[in-house]
């Protein structure tokens, strides 16, 4: 019998029961790494995610629409902060973690390769990709890691003002003129099937899917997810009067759920190995504020080294 057999039958057990595992208590080396893999992704996500819309900022219709933007985008900062705090207490740092993305070495979400053509792509994102990010984010507030899921509960609470606010973008075009009515239209059509992808590659093909389920990182597989957020959007379309870009979206009366069309995964696979349409500038524009941030972080560190010196001079 191994050495940790009754360490881990013991952890199973917790995950079983629903505790929360906290950093630290004793958790396999694959658990940890599966969550630093993760949050750390997740974290990625929500900063390079403000890249799209950072875009839109100056370009905003009116005073409101400004000011709302840019609360939202300052959010998804914070939560990117809450998130790579949460993957800290698992023992790995912010700039190990920073430094893997701007290697090209690890992922973020493939959404935001695509992008933000018109003001209704603002519109868009918050409907969408926040819609697609909330049905995700709530099943995570109930995931087995107890900082993670703490994270969750006050980034969903954010998210779900964002889809809102999104949606009434939208809504208000879908009143307006024939152009903006077009805009709607063409920007739904653009972000239809990549928000459909944001869940990940299909049960079958999910490498990952098993074992975060069995440990409840996951707590529905990645096509569960992606039904919840098509019988929940779909419906939403109609009162926007927009067509989703998919003939073969129809309520099937016997599963209860909307049947849809074939996920284009060639483009899903190119977009995540870096050849979609804006990776290339998503990254150089990180790297660059990262660059151009280290004179912030250099006088960060020399004041706490001051602020040491101080205390350590009075205690003496
Ligand atoms: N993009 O075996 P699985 C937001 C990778 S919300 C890129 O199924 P897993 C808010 C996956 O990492 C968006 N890569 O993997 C916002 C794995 O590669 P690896 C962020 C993807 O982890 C809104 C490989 O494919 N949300 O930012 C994607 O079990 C608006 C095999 O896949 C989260 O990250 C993808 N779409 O399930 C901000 C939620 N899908 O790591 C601004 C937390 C899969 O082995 C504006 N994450 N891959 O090299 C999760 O729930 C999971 O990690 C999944 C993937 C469901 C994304």
């Amino acid at each position: 019998m191994s050495p940790n057999y009754s360490l881990e039958a013991n952890f199973q057990n917790r995950i079983d029961n629903e505790e929360k595992i906290e950093p630290r208590d004793w958790m396999p080396d694959a658990y940890r790494k599966t969550l630093v893999r993760q949050i750390s992704q997740h974290a990625h996500s929500e900063i390079v995610g403000m890249l799209p819309e950072g875009n839109w900022i100056s370009r905003a219709p009116s005073l409101r629409r400004k000011l709302a933007l840019l609360a939202k985008i300052q959010d998804e900062a914070g939560h990117g902060l809450y998130l790579y705090s949460a993957a800290e207490t698992l023992g790995t740092s912010r700039s190990e973690m920073i430094d893997l993305l701007h290697a090209g070495k690890a992922k973020y979400s493939s959404i935001f390769n695509y992008p933000a053509l018109s003001w209704a792509d603002m519109g868009t994102i918050g409907w969408l990709v926040d819609g697609a990010a909330i049905v995700n984010q709530v099943a995570l507030t109930r995931t087995s890691f107890g900082p993670y899921s703490r994270a969750m509960v006050r980034i969903c609470k954010e998210e779900s003002f964002h889809q809102r606010q999104g949606f009434d973008i939208l809504y208000t075009m879908s009143q307006g003129t024939e152009a903006q009515k077009e805009m709607v239209q063409d920007a739904v059509n653009r972000w239809w099937w990549p928000s459909l992808m944001m869940f990940g590659p299909t049960d079958k093909d999910s490498p990952n899917s098993a074992q975060s389920v069995k440990w409840k990182i996951k707590r529905l597989s990645n096509d569960e997810l992606r039904q919840k957020f098509i019988d929940m959007t779909v419906p939403q379309a109609a009162v926007l009067g927009v067509t989703l870009p998919d003939p073969n979206i129809k309520f099937n009366e016997k599963t209860g759920h909307y049947d849809f069309g074939e996920i284009n995964w060639e483009e899903f696979y190119q977009v995540i190995a870096g050849n979609g349409p804006c990776n290339k500038e998503r990254l150089a524009a990180r790297i660059k504020a990262h660059e151009a941030g280290q004179w912030v972080r250099d006088a960060a560190t020399a004041y706490a080294e001051k602020q040491q010196q101080k205390k350590s001079i009075s205690v003496a």
